[in-house]
């Protein structure tokens, strides 16, 4: 027998209550917050999805990790047993804690990025984009080209574009590019996955031209997954040897532990060079903390140890990817257009098919997460113009995103699939409605990372 249900493999231990919220009640919330969803209460939200970072449940051997944590300022036995695990899970030598994922980015980018240089990504996260380009860099994307067409069924969406790499490389150099990034999975673009063979051909090209390759490997177990299911050569091998060879091809990683590392706050800098590890450890101990515990408590350090075990866990792997593409199938199903195929830790509603008649000036994305927040509580992230959209800095002119899309990005052991469902209901009804919504505009943006702080008015 082939069971279709997807069972979730834990049951549940302790609750936290939702607060139901009427739609006026919504519609007044969404006014005083300047249609931003970042600035809404958490307590008005039902069902939130603007992000699956740092809002994981924990499991019960987490939760007894965070007492038995190792306080100590210096030399804890939790950091001990967290460099051990991230050691074994990554073979990179030196590990140094960071509070989260763009801590890390910072230390990196203040230590090699700078004036002039040019730092390639598959796709820059915006926190990541904005790191390099604080330290005067610039952050350069190079996608496939197949990534752009949100219709296209394809296995690795979120690859590097090798040719246009090879060819930047052979440009510019190892002493205009200080490093290659590769984002796993590739969350700009639709939490897409990034193939072995891809890994391997990034590397090959960046040690040829002895410039170092670094992963940003928030989700680089649900990236290993679609490697197992995906690839040819990797049905038969534990999620832990592709993991371990992947990172084999790199020369470090920078890890936000609230996404696959299934904590709330953690994240670390892993590399093999020592003197980048002693340069990072002297900026981590003026900004962020002892090298021992970067800026997190003695339980942070246990919850994350034991999460990064947890997450490789295959029968987990295989719910989450799953449960994720369930949504995307049920929304596909009521006519929605979706980015496909479905990603590894979130749904990207396409926003330009949704809302045709709403041009990208007009942020039809930040238009139809604010539709779905009124329709039932639900709070999705807009990831289009809002978040790269740009101004022309010479003829002011607008630049929109490559895609405009709005994100419903899925806690890791949150929701279930009654949730779910309640969601696809909510957005099938936008959807009927669609003809009727009206684009956004900026009345407040603020100078860098404008989404989380803009403010909007209906036109
Ligand atoms: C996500 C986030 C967190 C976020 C960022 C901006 C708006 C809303 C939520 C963070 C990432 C990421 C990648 C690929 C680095 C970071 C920074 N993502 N790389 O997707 O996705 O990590 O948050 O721990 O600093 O919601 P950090």
């Amino acid at each position: 027998m082939k069971i279709k249900t997807i069972v979730e493999p834990f049951k549940i231990k302790s609750v936290e209550p939702l607060r139901f919220t009427t739609r006026a009640e919504r519609q007044s919330i969404l006014r005083k917050a300047g249609y931003n969803l970042f600035n809404i209460y958490a307590a008005d939200v039902l069902i939130d999805l603007l992000t699956d970072s740092g809002t994981s449940a924990m499991s019960a051997h987490q939760w007894s990790g965070m007492i038995e944590g190792d306080e100590a300022y210096a030399g804890a036995k939790s950091f001990y047993h967290l460099e051990q695990t991230v050691r074994d899970l990554t073979g990179f030598r030196h590990i140094i804690p960071t509070h989260q994922g763009r801590a890390a980015e910072k230390i990196l980018f203040n230590i090699m990025g700078g004036e002039g240089k040019i730092v390639p990504n598959n796709t820059h996260f915006d926190t990541t984009r904005a790191n390099v380009e604080i330290s005067g860099a610039q952050a350069l994307d190079l996608p496939v080209p197949e990534s752009l067409d949100p219709s296209l069924n394809r296995k690795f969406k979120g690859n590097m574009n090798i040719r246009a790499l090879g060819a930047l490389l052979r440009e510019r150099g190892s002493h205009k590019i200080p490093l290659v990034m590769l984002t796993v999975t590739n969350n700009s673009n639709a939490g897409q996955p990034v193939s072995m063979s891809n890994i391997r051909r990034t590397s090959e090209l960046c040690r040829t031209h002895g410039i170092p390759f670094f992963l940003d490997a928030c989700r680089f177990a649900e990236n290993a997954y679609f490697i197992k299911i995906r690839e040819k050569g990797y049905r038969q091998k534990s999620i832990r040897e592709i993991a371990r060879e992947m990172f084999s091809y790199a020369d470090g990683c920078t890890m936000s532990g609230k996404k696959d590392g299934l904590v709330n706050m953690g994240g670390f800098l892993a590399v093999n060079d020592e003197e980048l590890a002693r340069n990072a450890r002297n900026i981590l101990v003026v900004t962020e903390g002892f090298s021992t515990y970067g800026g997190l408590a003695g339980h942070d350090l246990e919850a994350f140890a034991r999460g990064l075990d947890e997450v490789l866990q295959e029968e987990y792997l295989r719910y989450r990817i799953r449960s994720v593409s369930y949504l995307g199938e049920e929304l596909h199903q009521s006519g929605i257009p979706i980015y496909h195929p479905p990603g590894g830790h979130a749904i990207y509603l396409d926003a330009s098919s949704f809302l045709p008649h709403i041009p990208g000036h007009a942020y039809p994305g930040q238009a139809l997460a604010c539709e779905i927040y009124l329709a039932g509580g639900i709070r999705s992230c807009e990831i289009g113009s809002v978040m790269f959209g740009k101004k022309d800095a010479a003829s002011g002119e607008f630049i929109p995103a490559r895609l405009e899309m709005v994100r419903l990005a899925i806690p890791r052991r949150v929701y279930t699939q009654s949730h779910i469902d309640y969601v696809v209901e909510c957005i099938s009804d936008v959807f009927k409605k669609r003809k009727k919504i009206n684009g956004m505009r900026i009345v407040y943006e603020p100078p860098v990372l404008r989404h989380f702080t803009a403010r909007f008015k209906p036109l």
